[in-house]
């Protein structure tokens, strides 16, 4: 039978007990009942919570998590790492990315991300030619999501120059290129693999990587309820670029050129001033914050307080992978704000107090709109996308429900997910992924290949 019955169960509404969780063939919740009878025969646990979506992902960045962490010849920065990323994505095959996204994703689901937005931009062989097959690399990332049991949103990227201006891409860059048509002609052979545990939208690239009229033909040429995503005022030296170029920040460009919707999610979008950060808030659009990344790669703090006293709405992502965890990206956020406002509980109010139940909900609520699946919470008509966690952990045993999250996010680093459902499936048990020895073996197997090639 396709149910739980949950003794806590976190809903959009609260904790509640003693809840009865249904879904169907199809991966769709049908019941999430409060105050049932535990019917006979169904099985139990103790605390669930929604699933994590993560909205921002380069999954074949995985392979080089913690590899770039050695001092160059110049001052190391953003543009350096760069460097070292291009080098390695100039010679990935789409067995490797196939093989690496599988890993990725089940790690993912170990630690409790159900549905994941993977940005993707490499769609060209190494010679910078086309695959026979137009989403050739696309597949191979829709096919490790199956593998996985992930949720997919793929965003095939808008990729064409590199830099404002319609600069020319660099040689490195050639794999990335695509224009419009490309993009779309990517969208189009996806199509079929549209269901419930995936779905379609776009990303431009960059402000740097896209240029407006593109962004206005791709806005129009793609079905109106598809996401958009675009990276945005990551690093300075991307804000000086834009006013050296348009006179004007990078989010305040976009916002004069673009109609910024619930639509869109801006990712990062660190860099803010007062007006941009107010008309961020207002559209409805989603801010895509990745805190362990944009600290790896040393982009800044997002204005996060002042973001969430307008309204704003906001979302995780682990973008380049040095973490896996939705708690580490959510406590960096935190943490973040604390050291720079130097006071504590930043993403919380007299009216909501519970600091990490207000983070859990909050990225919940914005990775679901920007992934533009119906996820991310317990409720009819949501995928069924739940964590089981584990009561027996020292952690969790006896805990009240409201005491559950902020040991969750705020304490020790265990791995405290016990089972995971995603799409109606139980693809993590007792901690460990369904597919975890097939999934490993070809990861190994991948990254032996490219220290071979790269040796
Ligand atoms: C990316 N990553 O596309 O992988 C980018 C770097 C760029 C982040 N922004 C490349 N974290 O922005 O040009
Ligand atoms: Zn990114």
């Amino acid at each position: 039978m396709n149910a739980l019955f949950a003794r806590h169960a976190l809903l959009p509404e609260g904790w509640q007990g003693d809840v009865l969780v249904e879904w169907d063939a199809r991966g769709t919740l049908t019941r999430v009942q409060p105050q049932a009878r535990p019917p006979i025969g169904v099985a139990r646990a103790e605390y669930v919570v929604p699933g994590m979506v993560n909205l921002h992902s380069h999954a074949f960045q995985r392979a080089l998590g913690g590899l770039t962490e050695r001092v160059g010849e110049g001052p190391d920065s953003f543009w350096t790492w760069r460097d070292l990323m291009y080098r390695f994505a100039a010679q990935i095959t789409p067995e490797q990315v196939e093989a690496i996204g599988a890993q990725l994703f089940s790690e993912c689901l170990r630690h409790g991300y159900t549905a994941l937005c993977e940005f993707h931009y490499i769609q060209r062989d190494p010679r910078g030619h086309m695959y026979a097959r137009p989403a050739e690399m696309a597949e191979r990332v829709a096919a490790a999501g199956q593998q996985a049991g992930i949720g997919l949103t793929l965003l095939p990227v808008l990729y064409s120059y590199s830099g404002f201006g319609a600069q020319p891409l660099k040689p490195e860059q050639a794999r990335f290129y695509t224009d419009v048509d490309t993009v779309l002609s990517i969208v189009e052979a996806l199509e079929p693999l549209r269901g419930g545990q995936l779905e379609v939208g776009a990303a431009p690239h960059s402000l740097r990587a896209a240029g407006i009229d593109q962004i206005h033909a791709l806005m129009g040429a793609l079905p109106q309820a598809r996401p958009l995503h675009i990276h945005i005022a990551e690093q300075q030296a991307e804000v000086q670029q834009s006013l050296d170029f348009s006179g004007r920040r990078p989010v305040d460009y976009l916002f004069d050129a673009v109609e910024i919707d619930a639509r869109w999610c801006l990712v990062h979008a660190t860099h803010l001033n007062d007006k941009e950060l107010g008309n961020l808030a207002r559209s409805g659009a989603v801010a895509g914050l990745c805190p362990s990344t944009e600290a790896n790669l040393g982009d800044g703090l997002f204005p996060l307080g002042d973001y969430l006293a307008n309204g704003g709405r906001w979302g995780i992502g682990s973008d380049s992978h040095v973490s896996q965890s939705p708690i580490e990206e959510l406590r960096w956020l935190e943490y973040g704000q604390r050291l720079l406002h130097q006071r504590r509980n930043i993403v919380g109010a007299p009216a909501r107090r519970d600091v990490a139940l207000n983070l859990w909900q909050d990225a919940l609520g914005g990775g679901a709109q920007a992934a533009g699946r119906p996820v991310g919470a317990l409720a009819a008509g949501r995928r069924a996308d739940l964590l089981v966690l584990d009561a027996t952990h020292p952690n969790l045993d006896g805990v009240r429900d409201t005491d559950v999250l902020g040991r969750l996010v705020f304490c020790g680093n265990d791995n405290l997910v016990r089972d995971v459902l995603a799409g109606g499936r139980w693809v993590v048990q007792g901690g460990r992924h369904m597919a975890q020895e097939a999934i490993g073996r070809r990861y190994r197997q991948a990254i032996q290949e490219l220290r071979e090639v790269s040796a």
